[in-house]
């Protein structure tokens, strides 16, 4: 059998990865008419995210192949900023970033979490599919105007695309290597990051003004 590949699981894949990456929050960002509400929900979870999402990256890079860490350290590098940029962008807000996880964040996060018993062919493709959910979500939705062009500039830009094309490689070689089995969990990794990102836009969307 030939290995599966990142590309296969979104041509496999095509609504699934719409609903993750096109939304209502991100539209209504777009259009500037998202409640402050919203985004603020959005922002203090999506902080509460990143912060797990950096443990996941530690996990990733601890079974990652030596030649693939340059990759996963400049990844790590812009975590170490991104997470005083939130602490920043919250302040600014007047947010305060100790708040509580809400349930579909703290479901997320468990699944990350839950990756580091998975060999590292299934966690290196969560972590591209993770990344390129932000990265196409917020460039599909680009230019936003302000307040939000920051965000959508942070996800969608260039380097970012790069950033997640290594990944990408990175994963699909890892697939490469793995067994069936493997590859099965690799899908299965792929839908279910495909829905928590579903889940996490209708969470903020649906926060109450
Ligand atoms: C990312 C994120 C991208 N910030 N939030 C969610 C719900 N999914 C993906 O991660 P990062 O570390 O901000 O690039």
């Amino acid at each position: 059998m030939a290995s599966l590949t990142c590309a296969q699981l979104l041509s496999n894949y095509p609504d699934e990865w719409q609903a993750a990456t096109v939304h209502p929050f991100l539209q209504q960002c777009q259009q500037a008419t998202i409640t402050s509400e919203q985004f603020n929900t959005w922002l203090v979870q999506d902080y509460l995210f990143v912060v797990e999402f950096t443990r996941m990256a530690a996990q990733v890079l601890a079974i990652a192949p030596p030649a693939h860490f340059d990759t996963l350290l400049g990844g790590l590098a812009a975590i170490k900023d991104e997470l005083l940029w939130f602490q920043a962008k919250a302040a600014e807000r007047g947010l305060v970033t100790t708040t509580a996880a809400q349930p579909t964040c703290q479901t997320y996060c468990q699944f990350m979490a839950s990756l580091a018993s998975q060999p590292y062919a299934v966690q290196a493709t969560a972590f591209w599919a993770i990344e390129l959910a932000y990265n196409q979500g917020w460039q599909l939705h680009s230019p936003m105007p302000e307040p939000y062009t920051e965000f959508a500039d942070r996800w969608g830009n260039v380097g970012f695309t790069a950033y997640v094309k290594e990944l990408e490689q990175q994963a699909n070689s890892a697939l490469a290597n793995a067994t069936e089995s493997e590859q099965k969990s690799a899908e299965q990794v792929f839908l279910e990051v495909a829905r928590l990102e579903k889940d996490f836009w209708q969470m903020a969307f649906a926060a109450e003004s």
